[in-house]
Parts: structure tokens; C-alpha cells; sequence
């Protein structure tokens, strides 16, 4: 078939999308997935968990090609490095965003090394990073050691960083703050929660809040809720954590590169960062799971579980009073696919009941069990 035959198409992601609002950069080498346009759905169970008079959406970031919100940052990250001319790029990487720049490098035709705290990413992740034929080095160490060594790689060899330290990360990571204005009908939400690890994305959301305010697309500007796990809660304490510990393996970092960036988001919007526990956050999880048909990682959960704590102390009560015309709206940010941690979604349930392969043995099965079998 001739090129001219094929019909024609938009292959979309968001430098198509919101290139006007990106650093300039050659079409011919965008590299896309088609990245963004992710659904924001309203949670009727969290909403009425939090207050009467507050709307919670889920900002459903999992639904990203390799099912993170990653994939933005680094649609435009590669494409920038594979302009410049690198073949090779790399990353330091809790787990997302390995398997994110092992998808758009083998798409841009680029090597990737990406370097992991051993025995601490979840399957998924690392399943993803090898099948799209990264080189995977796993060290004997945190996910702040891996940083420092590619930090240090980069600097003695010409090879692309893929970490939000790269300006680049964060200006197509902005587009989710675009994206959200823009699907609530023109309007910034009154609050966003969003977890926070190395503290790329909070400060890639402030970004885009202040650029499309300054654009005259919104007229107001969201309170930044920032939500770090308890055992990983470096910014809450104010030092650096040396043995960060939680559940929640993506956001287990002790040093965030973005450290004084989340700072001033979270200052400038008169918002706050403060942890949540692993129980906490695996309720969040279980809750979206059960209640909302969300199914996402635990580090994602951590922005539903802040808004939840923060819920039972009042605080959206006090700013949401009866005055309001509106509801308060509430965006959670989920940033990644609940596949991506087999492992911790199993322990959200109860395994699988085991029956003889007839009728009778599951009917017994289910009844032993205790399910309901006349449709009340
Ligand atoms: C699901 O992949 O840092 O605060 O190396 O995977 O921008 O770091 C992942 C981070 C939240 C925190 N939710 O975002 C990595 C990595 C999920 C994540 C975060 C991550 P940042």
C-alpha cells in the first residue's frame, strides 16, 4: 500500500496535543504512544467518605500506555534526546519510569539502560522493562543510590538522563495539569492531590497550573495536597530518610531530586505535603478496588488516602462551607495501573476459593462461604 493510501490519522499523544505549550520541537523526531487523554472519573464512595459538599474525581493516570503517568514526560524526553542525537539514554528508577523509557526508547530506536533497586520494583514494572529489551542492572542498594550513579554515569559518557531532572520530563508531564483544566470544562480544581516520591510530578502540576492560568485558560489556581508515605516521608520531617521503607515501592525514596520545587508548589498554593501509612494507603487501594472499580498500585493510592485523613480532620468541611455555591472539586491524581503490582493487589482480597470441576462442588463452595446465591 502506498504511503497516500492510508488514511488519514492523528497518531495523537501530547505533543500533538499540546505541542504550543512545549519547547519547540522537530515532528520527525516525536516519538508517541499516543500518551494522555486519560479519563477523569468522578468517585462517588470516596466523595461521600470525604465531606457532603465535595466532588472527588480520579485523574486515572494508570491508563497511560505503560499504565503511568510517566509516559508523558517521557514521550517528550525522548523525542527531545533523540533530536539531539543520543542513542543511548538511561535511568535511575523506582520502577515506572524504567518501564516507560524501555517502551518510548525501543519506539525511538534508542539503547536504554535503566538502573533499579534490587528485589524492590514491583513485577510488573520490571517484567515490562525486560521485554522491551532494556538493560536492567539491579544494585544492592535504594532507589537514591541508583540516582547518584546514573547521575554520575551521565556526566562521564554521551548518554541521554531520562529522570525528572530532565527538564524535559517535566515540561511533558505538565500536560496532565492542561488536560485536567481542560476536561472540567475549563476550570482548575479547587484542590489536586498527588503522591509524592522523587517529586517530579508535583512540580510538573504546578507547572502547568501556572502556565495556563498566566494563559487565560483557567481564572483560578488549585491547592497542591501532597501525600508521601510514612516510612518515605522526607519532605514531611524535613532531612533526608537513609532507609526509606513502605509498601508503596514506587515512592520509596529518602532524597527527592525535586525536593525544593515540591516545596515552593505546595508554599505558592497554599497547599501542604504530609504522609500517610501503609495501612492507610492500602485501604485507599482497596476502596478504589472495591468501591470505585479503580483498580491502581498502592503508591497512587496515597493521594486518595491524604484526602481521606485530611477529610477526618475537617479540613475540607471548613473550606467547603455552605456559602459555596458549588461543591468543592477534589482531583486525586492515580498514577499507576494496579497491574503493575500483582503482588500487592492480592493482598487486597481473598485468594481464590478451590472447588471440584462440577456444579454441585461450587454451589457447595460459594455457600460454605457464605455468598449470597439468591440475588439479594
Ligand atoms: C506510581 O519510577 O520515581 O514524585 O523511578 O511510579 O514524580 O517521583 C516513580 C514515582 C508516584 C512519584 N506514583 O512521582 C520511578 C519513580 C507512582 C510512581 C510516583 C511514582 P514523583
Amino acid at each position: 500500500m502506498l504511503m497516500s493510501d492510508r488514511p488519514p490519522m492523528r497518531s495523537g499523544g501530547i505533543i500533538s496535543k499540546y505541542g504550543d505549550y512545549l519547547p519547540e520541537i522537530d515532528p520527525a523526531a516525536a516519538v508517541t504512544l499516543g500518551e494522555g487523554q486519560t479519563p477523569l472519573v468522578e468517585a462517588r464512595a470516596v466523595s461521600e467518605a470525604v465531606a457532603a459538599g465535595v466532588c472527588v474525581y480520579l485523574k486515572c493516570e494508570g491508563l497511560n500506555p505503560t499504565g503511568s503517568f510517566k509516559d508523558r514526560g517521557m514521550a517528550f524526553a525522548v523525542s527531545r534526546a533523540r533530536e539531539a542525537g543520543y542513542r543511548v539514554a538511561m535511568c535511575a528508577s523506582t520502577g515506572n519510569t524504567a518501564a516507560s523509557a524501555a517502551a518510548y526508547c525501543a519506539r525511538a530506536g534508542m539503547r536504554c539502560v535503566v538502573v533499579i533497586p534490587e528485589a524492590a520494583i514491583a513485577a510488573g514494572k520490571l517484567a515490562q522493562a525486560v521485554a522491551h529489551g532494556a538493560v536492567v542492572v539491579a544494585v544492592r542498594g535504594n532507589f537514591d543510590q541508583a540516582l547518584a550513579i546514573v547521575r554520575d554515569m551521565v556526566e562521564r559518557h554521551r548518554i541521554a538522563l531520562l529522570n525528572s531532572l530532565n527538564p524535559d520530563r517535566i515540561e511533558g508531564q505538565k500536560t496532565a495539569a492542561f488536560e485536567v483544566c481542560d476536561q472540567l470544562g475549563g476550570r482548575a480544581p479547587d484542590h489536586l492531590a498527588i503522591p509524592v516520591g522523587n517529586a517530579g510530578n508535583i512540580t510538573a502540576y504546578w507547572k502547568g497550573f501556572r502556565e495556563y492560568k498566566e494563559q487565560g485558560k483557567v481564572s483560578s489556581m488549585p491547592i497542591m495536597l501532597g501525600f508521601q508515605a510514612a516510612g518515605a516521608a522526607p519532605i514531611v520531617v524535613g532531612h533526608p530518610i537513609e532507609r526509606p521503607e513502605t509498601v508503596a515501592t514506587a515512592i520509596r525514596i529518602g532524597n527527592p531530586a525535586s525536593w525544593a520545587k515540591a516545596v515552593a508548589a505546595r508554599d505558592e498554593s497554599g497547599g501542604l505535603v504530609e504522609s500517610v501509612t501503609d495501612e492507610e494507603i492500602l485501604d485507599a487501594c482497596r476502596l478504589l478496588a472495591a468501591r470505585e472499580g479503580v483498580l491502581v498500585e498502592p503508591a497512587s493510592a496515597a493521594s486518595v488516602a491524604g484526602v481521606l485523613k485530611l477529610a477526618r480532620r475537617g479540613y475540607f468541611r471548613e473550606r467547603s462551607g455552605a456559602s459555596r455555591r458549588q461543591d468543592a472539586v477534589i482531583v486525586c491524581v492515580l498514577t499507576g495501573h494496579g497491574l503493575k503490582d500483582p503482588d500487592a493487589m492480592m493482598r487486597l482480597g481473598s485468594g481464590p476459593l478451590v472447588a471440584e470441576a462440577d456444579t454441585a462442588s461450587v454451589e457447595a463452595t460459594l455457600v460454605a462461604a457464605g455468598t449470597p446465591l439468591d440475588g439479594r
